[in-house]
């Protein structure tokens, strides 16, 4: 059975998250708020490493700078009693009525430059605590109506301003890098950059696409019915996954924002095992947070809150645990080889090839039976799934 979790196991938790006191578009609080100290010494004692936080999760928005100053303060001596770090920190551009339109593509310009110095206040607090990682979660930015938003303008004053806040990292020498979060509706009814594959079209038009990555969440890409999973494997291959947002989402619906692993199981056993153990070698292929972006739900107190903190990290070492006896498991590496999941790294063309060898090789047409595929021997993959599911039941060892 896995092991209580550590400070080496890199568990992160936004303030928002087990901070969520239960609002809904349909009802008000089920829990009362929490204090931040709190939160970070219940988080130490968990076994997360880090807490992550949005300027108004710490103090409400429109506070004066002695009122947030006071929160900073605590935060920080909290930090220091428990040893826990702020890997990462975002901006709220989406709850107060100054964003209805967004912040960064507000038709009103105004409300532009307002939003980037909203951002510059808290990248610099980020700084200040040591943060490597700023989300931009840009939740507020769409519409609900096509001709009410200029796509391409609003796109191209994105641009603006993540160019804009980068130029100011590079000038003055912070070692901060962005990662942009897709999702595709909620709360507008179509957002900009909806899911990882349009945010990394968009990244390669900037001026300083290195210092801008992805934060993919599970259920954002789900609510697109997309495979997770899958993404996070061409967010790696394009070098892009700066930081990951865990949870649990059950299909194409509104954000459930679910602990981790209470949504497509099996695709959070396909992530863990890509994540612990898809690098070169079989190491690691992130070593960043693994940070949970989740709510608990409405209907639980306080108790449960904590419980819920605790399930998703477990849940991720069961699978991790889970993960590395499937690699282990020879009947497994049997059922890979002969599935030729290893052949897909062999180049299709031979060293040096050109098209003229390769309309002179009969072999590849001429002489190659494409018929003997029909009838002929099969991949094998349901086998391989099953032997995966059969390992994520913990029903082999
Ligand atoms: C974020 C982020 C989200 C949203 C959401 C706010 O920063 O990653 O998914 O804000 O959690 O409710
Ligand atoms: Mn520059
Ligand atoms: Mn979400
Ligand atoms: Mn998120």
């Amino acid at each position: 059975m896995a092991s209580a979790p550590t400070r080496d196991d890199k568990f992160s938790f936004g303030l928002w998250t087990v901070g969520y006191n239960g609002t809904d578009p349909f009802g008000g609080p089920t829990r009362n708020a929490l204090d931040v100290v709190h939160v970070v010494e219940k988080l130490a004692d968990l076994g997360a490493y880090g807490l992550t936080f949005h300027d108004d999760d710490l103090f409400a928005f429109g506070s004066t700078d002695a009122e947030r100053q006071t929160q900073i303060d605590r935060l920080k001596q909290a930090l220091a009693d428990t040893g826990l770090i702020v890997p990462m920190v975002t901006t709220n551009l989406f709850s107060a009525p100054v964003f209805k339109d967004g912040g960064f593509t507000s038709n009103d310009r105004d409300v532009r430059r307002f939003a980037m110095r909203k951002v510059m206040r808290q990248l610099e607090l980020g700084v200040e605590l040591g943060a490597k990682t700023f989300v931009m979660w840009g939740g507020r930015e769409g519409a609900e109506y096509d001709s009410a938003k200029d796509i391409r303008g609003a796109l191209e004053r994105y641009r603006e301003a993540v160019n804009f806040l980068g130029q100011h990292v590079i000038d003055q020498g912070w070692d901060i890098r962005f990662a942009i979060e897709p999702k595709p509706n909620e709360p507008r009814g179509d957002i900009l950059l909806p899911t990882l594959g349009h945010a990394i079209a968009f990244i390669d038009s900037l001026e300083h696409p290195e210092l801008v990555g992805l934060n993919p969440e599970v259920g954002h890409e789900q609510m697109a019915g997309l495979n997770f999973a899958a993404g996070i494997a061409q967010a790696l291959y394009h070098g892009k996954l700066f930081h990951i947002d865990l949870n649990g989402q059950r299909g194409i619906k509104y954000d459930q924002d679910l602990v981790f692993g209470h949504g497509d199981l099996h695709n959070a056993f396909a992530l863990v095992d890509l994540l612990e153990n898809g690098g070169p070698g079989g190491v690691p292929a992130y070593d960043g947070p693994r940070h949970f972006d989740y709510k608990p739900s409405r209907t639980e107190d306080e108790n449960g809150v904590w419980e819920s903190a605790k399930a998703n990290m477990r849940t991720y070492l069961l699978l991790k645990e889970r993960a590395a006896a499937f690699r282990a498991d020879p009947e497994v590496q049997e059922a890979l080889a002969a599935a030729k999941v290893d052949e897909i790294a062999t180049p299709t063309l031979n060293e040096g090839e050109t098209w003229e060898s390769l309309a002179a090789d009969r072999s590849a047409f001429e002489d190659f039976d494409a018929n003997a595929y029909l009838g002929g021997k099969g991949f094998g993959f349901v086998r391989l799934q099953q032997l995966a599911t059969e390992h994520l039941l913990g029903a082999r060892d």
